[in-house]
């Protein structure tokens, strides 16, 4: 949690630049765009009261076109995101690194802006689905913007740019009918994955409890390329970008996101919105790992390849800097929508590898903003412009902002004494970094890419037990809706490379025929990567309170407490309205059973009183047994004690019950636990 002030938000340099385009129209003349005063705004010129409407009705036309033009293109991926401002402060200087002035100079808070994002899903689907999350982040550095555009998972599906369009047109809904939407339980992208096996790493992580993020505050990100670090000397060092929310890393469970889905189709932006307003900033940690360029072939896969990670066992994440998420958006279309993000927006310091996924994701950013944004000006539009100042030659286009004066647009010019400038490299010119390549021009492969199977099993093996269980039931559901026996039967083939036991498994559900062969020998793990190792912290969780009409006072000291530790009360009842405690304190219920559900919160309390009606204990049972089966916290003091017992739950891990001194700590233990898996479903 940090305790930034709002003011202090204000002195941000982004911020007062975005103030120059704010305005406010309450209170104000409608006006056309032109600023002429509207005299009349409900009827349009006619030629008569029942006549045709007329061409010459500038205000009618002006209208109706600015609204038949109201949705650009959405994005062909990551359509459906959500944003937010903040800062980003550096621990310590990285100046053996980097040349990067935001990344050396700790007394600098550098303004960011940050879209999270699902991948597959059109603009308005729902964002609990099963998928990959887009992490993007914009830097307003003092030397230019730097995007580090990434996403929650640490690999990628294909090891070279040219296959992007078949894969995203493989996951995507079929273009003959246009289904599923945002969802991969179908055949295409199931007949790409085993027709295309460098994916199997990346669709393990797919298939794990990491595509179903409980929150965009609970999950990490990653630059996914190998980038390099470059430093004052010309000397460069291999680096893998990475965030870890303070949080820890959390998720859903399967059917509780595909409930969410219908019940909240915007959990995660409302999730990040009300964090912000709250003032629970959200905060996820920059970490690096650093590998020599002279350690470049030391490791048992390429570096270069985007389906690899680098185990943090054998090279360690250093911790350099913090981002605190800390003010939400004005206006969704003017800055969420319209932001523009590019991996090659980078500033002296920072410089690529030859990943052939990164090298193709270089053309792609402006070429798509291109469309999406309507012409080349895009850089222009306030969310998008960096803090520094720009000058360069280029001119005119759509919607161009900038009034360029003078006669001279030109390099090398005399007319303007050779201005604007380049900017020798000792001063902050950009330089590229001058790796040596050579070789010839063909179409293929390095042999160093052609494992497929090593690290999905490493990931396999580095699962706990209930995280493996969340695996073999992904793949059960996602092979269970595609209808090709013949696909349904590669997949399990490829995946018996993996692991025999998931392939086995998933085999059996769908009724293909199980894998034979041995299996994957390899037995290394890495810890870091199950989530069951994860930070745990109950703060700005969510409880659902479920009271009835009486309430007795103890209750409001318990929700006093709960709240004095960062957690979040909410009653829920049969009907909204307050309810006088006995001691006379007020409890105000914000939800209805028809209006709240167990799938909306991260623990439920039960504390019942409520005799007249006789749905009442049929309503909180059913919230109190759907969150057993989500593994969840289910505290209960008072009649709700008693109504435990009935659901037979009592005595189950993370089930806390009977009032008390103990019942708030363990409660708070028991949230901060996030799931209870050893719990015996009944
Ligand atoms: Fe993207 N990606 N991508 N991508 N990507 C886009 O750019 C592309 C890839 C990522 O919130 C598009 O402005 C290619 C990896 C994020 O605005 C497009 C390839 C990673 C976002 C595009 C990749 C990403 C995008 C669509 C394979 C993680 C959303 C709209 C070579 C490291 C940014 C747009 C936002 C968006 C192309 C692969 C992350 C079409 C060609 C790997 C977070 O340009």
């Amino acid at each position: 949690m940090s305790d930034q002030n709002p003011k202090k938000v204000n002195e941000n340099s982004k911020n007062d630049q975005l103030e120059q385009f704010r305005v406010d129209d309450k209170g104000r003349k409608l006006t056309t765009n032109q600023g002429l005063k509207v005299a009349e705004d409900e009827f349009s010129l006619k030629a008569g009261e029942r006549g045709p409407t007329l061409m010459e009705d500038f205000h009618f036309r002006e209208k109706m076109t600015h609204f038949d033009h109201e949705r650009i293109p959405e994005r062909i991926v990551h359509a459906r995101g959500f944003a937010a401002h903040g800062e980003f402060e550096l621990y310590g200087s990285l100046k053996d690194y980097t040349k990067a002035n935001f990344l050396r100079d700790t007394s600098k808070k550098t303004p960011v802006f940050v879209r999270f994002s699902t991948v597959a899903g059109s603009r308005g689907s729902a964002e609990t689905v099963r998928d990959a999350r887009g992490f993007a982040t914009k830097f307003y550095t003092e030397e230019g913007n730097y995007d580090l555009v990434g996403n929650n998972i640490p690999v990628f599906f294909i090891q070279d740019a040219i296959k992007f369009p078949d894969l995203v047109h493989a996951l995507k809904p079929e273009p003959h009918n246009e289904m599923p939407q945002a969802a991969s339980a179908h055949d295409t992208f199931w007949d790409f994955v085993a027709n295309n096996q460098e994916s199997a790493h990346m669709v393990m992580w797919a298939m794990s409890d990491r595509a179903i993020p409980r929150s965009f505050r609970m999950m990490e990100g990653f630059g996914v390329h190998t980038f390099r670090l470059v430093n004052d000397e010309g000397k460069a060092h291999f680096v893998k970008f990475h965030w870890k929310p303070v949080l820890g890393t959390h998720s859903l469970v399967w059917d509780e996101a595909q409930k969410i889905s219908g019940k909240d189709p915007d959990f995660h932006r409302r999730d990040l919105w009300e964090s912000i307003e709250n003032g629970d900033y959200p905060e996820y940690e920059l970490g690096l790992q650093i590998i020599a360029e002279e350690d470049e072939f030391n490791f048992d896969f390429d570096i270069l390849d985007p389906t690899k990670l680098w185990p943090e066992e054998d090279v360690p994440v250093k911790l350099v800097g913090k981002m605190t998420l800390n003010r939400n958006v004005d206006n969704v279309f003017a800055e969420t929508e319209q932001v523009a993000f590019h991996p090659g927006h980078v500033v002296p310091g920072i410089d690529f590898s030859n990943d052939p996924l990164l090298q193709g994701r270089l053309f792609s950013y402006t070429d798509t903003q291109l469309s999406r944004l309507g012409g080349p000006n895009f850089h222009e539009l306030p969310i998008n412009r960096p803090v520094c100042p720009f000058h360069n030659n280029q001119r005119d286009g759509i919607s161009r902002h900038t009034i360029n004066k003078g006669q001279v647009s030109y390099h090398k010019n005399s007319l303007a004494a050779n201005t604007p400038s380049p900017t020798p490299e000792e001063e902050g010119g950009y330089v590229h970094y001058q790796e040596k390549v050579e070789g010839r021009k063909i179409r293929s492969r390095s042999e160093s890419f052609k494992d497929h199977f090593s690290q999905a099993t490493l990931f396999w093996n580095s699962m706990s037990k209930p995280e493996k269980e969340h695996l073999k039931k992904a793949f059960s559901f996602e092979l269970g809706k595609v209808k090709s026996k013949s696909v349904q039967q590669q997949v399990v083939d490829m995946f018996a490379n993996v692991s025999l036991e998931l392939a086995t498994a998933f085999a059996e559900a769908i009724d293909a025929v199980p894998p034979s062969g041995e299996g994957s020998a390899a037995t290394k793990a890495s810890p870091a990567l199950s989530q069951l190792n994860t930070n745990k912290s109950p703060h700005t969780r969510k409880v659902g309170v479920i009271v009835g009409q009486r309430v007795s006072g103890e209750v409001a000291e318990i929700l006093q407490e709960l709240k004095s530790n960062g957690i979040q009360a909410e009653c829920i009842s049969d009907k909204l309205g307050k309810r006088i405690a006995d001691n006379g304190s007020e409890l105000e219920v914000m939800h209805t059973f028809l209006t709240a559900s167990s799938v909306l919160f991260d623990a439920i309390y039960v504390v019942g009183g409520n005799s007249e009606n006789p749905m009442f204990k049929k309503e909180a049972l059913y919230f109190v047994n759907e969150a057993f089966s989500h593994y969840k916290p289910i505290g209960a003091t008072h009649e709700g004690e008693e109504w435990l017992s009935e659901a037979q739950i009592v005595g189950n891990p993370g089930v806390i019950s009977g009032a008390g001194k103990d019942f708030v700590p363990s409660f708070i233990e028991a949230i901060s636990f996030h799931r209870h898996w050893d719990r015996k479903l009944v």
